[in-house]
C-alpha cells in the first residue's frame, strides 16, 4: 500500500502496538539529544535507572541553555553532564559549540531515523527527513537504555507547497501563516508532513525554521522529504554518506491537506503574548522597537546571520534600539569571522552574544519594563524574556534586522534595501573540537557531583482516594513557563526543593508556600485549568516540581502532549472534563474529593469528583493508555520502571 513518509519512518521503527491512529505504538530510538537545563535531571534519573552505557546508535549531551555561569550552579552542572557522558557513552557538546538543535542539524540529523530530545524544538531535525520529537527527560532517559519511546500513532496533515517566496519573505513567515492556519491548541497527535512542488525551493535550514516551530502548533513533530536538496547540505557538512532518499509514494493518504501558495506569503510577526498571535508586519508599521535579538534554535542559520550581516553593512544601529545577535553554532560564528560579516555585525554597534540560547530562555537580555522587543525565536510568552510586562513579537531576521536600524517595524519589502541573495555554501566550516567523544570503557573518570546537584525525586504510589483543595483556578493556553519559570531561576533545575519554590511564581506567587503548608498537613493538592494547560517547552520540571509541592491531579479542558506525558511520568493524574462547562463549576480554594479514585483509573472508568462546597458531582475522564494508567498507579516512570 502507498506510503507517507511519516509511515514509512515510523513503521521502519515500529516494536510495539498496531499502527492505528490514536493508538499507542512503542517505537525505537536512534538517536537522543538532551541540553543542560533538562539533561542534568534527565542523565540522574537515567543513572538511577541503572541501565549501563547508553544503547542508542548517537546520544549527545549539548550544553547550551544555561551558559551565563552566575553562581557555581551552572558550571557544576556542566561539569557532572561531561563526567556522566564520558562515564555512559554519550557524546558531549561544549558550552560555546552552538544550540543544540542548531548543531544537531547541522553534524548529526539524518534521514529516516528517529530522534528523541529532551526539548521542544527537537523536531528541527524534521528538516533533514527525521521524525524528531520532544519528550520530558525521563522520556528520553528511558530511550538513551534501549527502551521504547510510546506516542499515539499519529494522523498526518500533509501540507502541500507551490510556488516560490518573494524577496524579504521567509521560512519563518511560512510557519507563521502555518499558526495561523493551525493556531497553537486542537493539534495534539498530529504529525505534518510537508510536500509538494514548493519544497524543492526551500534550503535544509529553511526547512528547520519550518519544522522548529510546529512546536509551536502542538504537533508531535513536522518532516520534510529527503531529496537532492537534503542531499547537497550534508555534502556541504561532510557527511554524504549520512544521505538516503525519503519521499512519500505516489497515492500516500492523508488526514487532511492543507495547501500553500509560498508566493501568496506577507512578511508576518506574531505579536504578544503567544506565537499563534499572528498579524502581517504591514499592521504593525512605524511601532518604536526597544530592543532586537536576533538568533535561537528557530533562526540562527548561516544564511540567516549572512542576510542580516548584509542589511546591517555600512549602516549603524538606530540610537532608541539595541540589537543582541547570536549566532546557532560555533560553525556558523567561525564562518562569520573569517568572511568579514562578524566585522559587519560589529560595525553596526549589534551587541555579539554567544551562540547559546540566552535571550531566548530569558537568561539574559531582559527588555526594559514595557518594552517592545523583536526576536526571532519561536515563543513570546508572557514575561519569558524575563520582563513581565514586555511586548515581545515573533519575526524574521530580515524583518529583525530592519527594524534594528529604523528603530520601528517596518515592512523590510519597503526598507530601500536591496534584497541580500544568500546562497547555501557549498562547504561549511568542519571543526567537531568542541565535541569531545567517548572513549573506550575504563578510561572514564569518576562522576563529578557539585552540591547544587541532589537526587532525583519520586512519588508515593497512587493514592486510593483524592482529598484535597483546589490550589489555583487558571484559565486556558498556560504554559510550562507560566508553571516554571525558566530564566533567572534555571540553576535550579537540578535542586527540585528549592526550584518548587518558584511553581507559578508569576501568576500566583503564593501558590507554592501554600502548596507545601498543605502537604504538611496531610492535605492533598489539585489544579484546575482551561483549555491546552501546557503548552510550550517539554521541561518535567513542570511536573516535577509540582509533584514536589503534593500536587496529585490537574483537572483541566485539555491538555498538551508532552506535559501530559511528564505529568504521568510523576503519578499526577491529568483529568479531563467530561462536560467543559463544569470548569464553571470549582472555584479556587474549594474542597475536592473522590473515593476510590485509583480503582476507577485502573479499570479505565470515569472518575468522579465531589466539590463538597457545592455538593456538585463533575465527571472527569483522561486520555490514558494501560501503561499510562499503571505508570500513574506506581507513583511514575521511575518507580514504574525499576520495579519491572
Ligand atoms: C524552551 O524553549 O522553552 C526550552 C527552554 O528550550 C525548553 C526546555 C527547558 O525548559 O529546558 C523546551 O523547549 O523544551
Ligand atoms: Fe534554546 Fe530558545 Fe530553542 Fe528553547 S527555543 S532550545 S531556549 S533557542
Amino acid at each position: 500500500m502507498a506510503k507517507n513518509i511519516v509511515e514509512k519512518v515510523l513503521l521502519a521503527h515500529l516494536r510495539e502496538g498496531d499502527y492505528i491512529a490514536g493508538k499507542e505504538i512503542g517505537i525505537r530510538i536512534d538517536q537522543t539529544l538532551t541540553q543542560d537545563a533538562t539533561g542534568t535531571m534527565a542523565y540522574l534519573q537515567f543513572e538511577a535507572l541503572g541501565l549501563g552505557d547508553v544503547k542508542t546508535d548517537l546520544s549527545v549531551s549539548y550544553v547550551d541553555h544555561n551558559t551565563v555561569q552566575v553562581g557555581f550552579e551552572n558550571n557544576d552542572d556542566h561539569i557532572y553532564l561531561q563526567s556522566v557522558a564520558a562515564k555512559f557513552g554519550v557524546v558531549y557538546s561544549r558550552a560555546g559549540n552552538g544550540i543544540c538543535h542548531q548543531v544537531h542539524l547541522e553534524r548529526f540529523g539524518k534521514p529516516g531515523t528517529t530522534l528523541l530530545g529532551s526539548d521542544s524544538h527537537t523536531p528541527t531535525g524534521g528538516g533533514v527527513g527525521q521524525i524528531a520529537i520532544g519528550a520530558g527527560g525521563l522520556d528520553v532517559a528511558v530511550a538513551m537504555g534501549g527502551g521504547l519511546f510510546y506516542l499515539a500513532a499519529p494522523k498526518v496533515y500533509l501540507v502541500k507547497l507551490s510556488g516560490k517566496l518573494n524577496d524579504w519573505v521567509t521560512a519563518k513567515d511560512v510557519v507563521l501563516k502555518m499558526l495561523e492556519l493551525l493556531s497553537t491548541r486542537g493539534n495534539v497527535g498530529v504529525m505534518l508532513e510537508y510536500g509538494g512542488e514548493g519544497v524543492k525551493t526551500l534550503s535544509v535550514p529553511e526547512r528547520a525554521t519550518i519544522a522548529n516551530m510546529g512546536a509551536e502548533m502542538g504537533v508531535t513533530c513536522s518532516i520534510f522529504p529527503s531529496d537532492e536538496i537534503t542531499r547537497a547540505f550534508l555534502t556541504a557538512q561532510g557527511r554524504e554518506k549520512d544521505w538516503s532518499e525519503l519521499s512519500a509514494d505516489a497515492g500516500a493518504k492523508y488526514d487532511r491537506v492543507i495547501e500553500l501558495d509560498l508566493s501568496s506569503i506577507e512578511p508576518m510577526a506574531a505579536a504578544p503574548h503567544s506565537p499563534g498571535n499572528v498579524k502581517k508586519i504591514s499592521e504593525l508599521e512605524g511601532m518604536k522597537v526597544d530592543q532586537v535579538c536576533i538568533g535561537s534554535c528557530t533562526n540562527s542559520s548561516y544564511k540567516d546571520m549572512m542576510t542580516v550581516a548584509s542589511v546591517l553593512k555600512g549602516k549603524t544601529v538606530n540610537k532608541d534600539t539595541s540589537l543582541g545577535i547570536a549566532p546557532g553554532s560555533r560553525q556558523i560564528l567561525q564562518m562569520l569571522a573569517k568572511n568579514g560579516a562578524l566585522a559587519d555585525m560589529i560595525a553596526s554597534g549589534a551587541r555579539i552574544m554567544e551562540s547559546a540560547c540566552g535571550f531566548c530562555i530569558g537568561n539574559h537580555f531582559s527588555p526594559k519594563s514595557g518594552g517592545v522587543s523583536i526576536r526571532t525565536s519561536n515563543r513570546n510568552f508572557e514575561a519569558r524574556s524575563g520582563t513581565k510586562d514586555a511586548q515581545v513579537y515573533l519575526t524574521s531576521p530580515e524583518a529583525a534586522a530592519v527594524a534594528a536600524v529604523t528603530g520601528a517595524f517596518a515592512d523590510p519589502r519597503k526598507s530601500g534595501v536591496r534584497y541580500p541573495r544568500v546562497a547555501e555554501p557549498a562547504e561549511y566550516l568542519l571543526d567537531d573540537s568542541m565535541f569531545i567523544f567517548p572513549q573506550p570503557k575504563g578510561k572514564n573518570g569518576p562522576v563529578f557531583r557539585g552540591p547544587n546537584i541532589g537526587e532525583p525525586p519520586r512519588n508515593e504510589k497512587m493514592p486510593e482516594s483524592l482529598s484535597g483543595d483546589a490550589m489555583a483556578k487558571l484559565g486556558d493556553k498556560i504554559t510550562t513557563d507560566h508553571i516554571m519559570p525558566a530564566g533567572a531561576r534555571l540553576k535550579y533545575r537540578s535542586n527540585v526543593p528549592k526550584y518548587a519554590e518558584y511553581v507559578f511564581e508569576n501568576v500566583d506567587p503564593t501558590f507554592s508556600k501554600r502548596c507545601l503548608e498543605n502537604r504538611a498537613k496531610g492535605v492533598q493538592n489539585i489544579i484546575v485549568a482551561g483549555e491546552s494547560y501546557g503548552q510550550g517547552s517539554s521541561r518535567e520540571h513542570a511536573a516535577m516540581c509540582p509533584m514536589y509541592l503534593g500536587v496529585k491531579a490537574v483537572i483541566a479542558k485539555s491538555f498538551e502532549r508532552i506535559h501530559a506525558a511528564n505529568l504521568v511520568n510523576f503519578g499526577i493524574v491529568p483529568l479531563i472534563f467530561r462536560n467543559p462547562a463544569d470548569y464553571d463549576a470549582i472555584e479556587k480554594g474549594d474542597k475536592l474529593s473522590s473515593e476510590n479514585w485509583r480503582a476507577a483509573v485502573a479499570a479505565g472508568k470515569t472518575v468522579v469528583i465531589k466539590n463538597e462546597r457545592t455538593g456538585a458531582a463533575i465527571e472527569c475522564g483522561y486520555s490514558l493508555s494501560e501503561r499510562q494508567r499503571a505508570i500513574i498507579a506506581a507513583g511514575g516512570l521511575l518507580n514504574y520502571t525499576t520495579s519491572k
